[in-house]
């Protein structure tokens, strides 16, 4: 199947170039994880007109509004859909609320006795395939990034029902009752395949996969819960639109990083702030673009170290295809002129 808006009007994006055309740009294109969000005051300013985080993200004309904002300010290389990760667990039937200072609430968090009731209610994604379709519209040649979260990383809120950062209970799921694990895995993975195919046929250019929490998985299962599920929704991806360029952030998993590159068919691969740039170049394959990786606590300070600190990236990376990213998402505290003074670094 052919992706609509896979087509030339992308010709003059360095992104795109980067990318399809497998060319170096300098500068290179940029964009940031979490550009839509807090830090910025015409996002707050919408936000606050929303009782829920959820409901927000389900009004297609606000979600595009803000989807655009970073785009008006900053003039990024892309777009990123302005969703959320958790609007899979939403369609998986959880109820999914944001509290003030505390994060994300799943309920009822799923166990070996009531994870089998679940069952995926497409219809819930409707209002964010219209988001894509308004953002589409009004996006000239900038692309748009689609994304999901990994299984992995859904299933830990699922499961903990909130971000625990131990992730107790998931082991304690997978090691007590794995066939019922690995029913609810698939579940999930199915639902994200359906959800990125429909984000596809709805107008993204690319699609990115968070997997935010896989630094959290010993070795002997990081097969079974990071490198397999991924590659199965990227497989499903695939059969209906091989061309559509394909981005992945495995978040801290260290050397991991050489074995999940090797298994996973994508594009770019995205490096979280840990990573060592010199040691990825040497170790990761040549043919993939990197895309990081930037401290968001370097972002936040400013100054002479922000400086010194993109300039170290460009340098290292001069040789190499790459987009500048963070390496995680904007910390909600960061002053505007920091970012104006990153972007003025990178494209002086
Ligand atoms: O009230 C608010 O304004 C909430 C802040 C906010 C925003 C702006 C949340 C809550 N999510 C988002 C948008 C969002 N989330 C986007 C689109 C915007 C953009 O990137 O520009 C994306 C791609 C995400 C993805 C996301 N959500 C991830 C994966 C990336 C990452 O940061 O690691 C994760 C883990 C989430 C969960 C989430 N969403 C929001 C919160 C507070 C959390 C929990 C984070 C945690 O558990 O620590």
């Amino acid at each position: 199947m052919i992706n609509n808006n896979y087509n030339l009007s992308y010709m003059n994006n360095i992104l795109w170039q980067t990318i399809k055309d497998k060319k170096k740009s300098s500068p290179p294109p940029i964009w940031l994880m979490r550009q839509a969000g807090r830090y910025l005051p015409e996002y707050r300013a919408i936000r606050k007109t929303f009782p829920s985080f959820m409901s927000f993200c389900y009004t297609p004309e606000k979600a595009a509004e803000v989807t655009l904002q970073p785009l008006t300010r900053f003039n990024f290389d892309a777009a990123i859909l302005f969703s959320d990760i958790l609007t899979i667990p939403h369609a998986l039937n959880q109820n999914v609320d944001f509290i003030q200072n505390e994060g994300p609430h799943l309920t009822p968090a799923l166990n070996a006795e009531n994870s089998s009731l679940i069952s995926y209610d497409e219809n819930k994604l409707n209002p964010i395939y219209e988001t894509i379709k308004i953002c589409k519209s009004k996006l000239n040649d900038t692309p748009l990034i689609g994304f999901s979260g990994a299984p992995w990383t859904l299933l830990t809120y699922m499961i903990e029902g909130k971000n625990t950062r131990n992730y107790k209970k998931t082991f304690d799921f997978l090691k007590n009752n794995p066939k019922k694990f690995e029913i609810l895995l698939k579940k999930t993975i199915i639902a994200c395949s359906d959800y990125l195919i429909k984000q596809i046929k709805a107008g993204v250019d690319l699609i990115k996969i968070f997997d935010s929490w896989a630094a959290y998985v010993p070795q002997e299962y990081f097969k079974l819960l990071i490198i397999e599920p991924t590659k199965q929704i990227i497989k499903n991806i695939k059969v209906l639109y091989p061309d559509v360029p394909i981005i992945c952030f495995p978040k801290g998993v260290g050397k991991n990083y050489i074995q999940f590159c090797q298994e996973m068919p994508i594009d770019v691969i995205a490096l979280d702030h840990t990573i060592d740039l010199e040691w990825a170049k040497a170790n990761l394959p040549d043919d993939l673009t990197f895309q990081g990786n930037l401290d968001p606590e370097t972002l936040l300070k400013g100054g002479n170290d922000l400086i010194e600190a993109t300039e170290n990236i460009l340098e290292t990376l001069h040789d190499k295809r790459f987009i500048f990213n963070l390496g995680h998402g904007v910390i909600k505290e960061t002053p505007i002129e920091n970012i104006e003074l990153l972007i003025n670094t990178i494209r002086k």
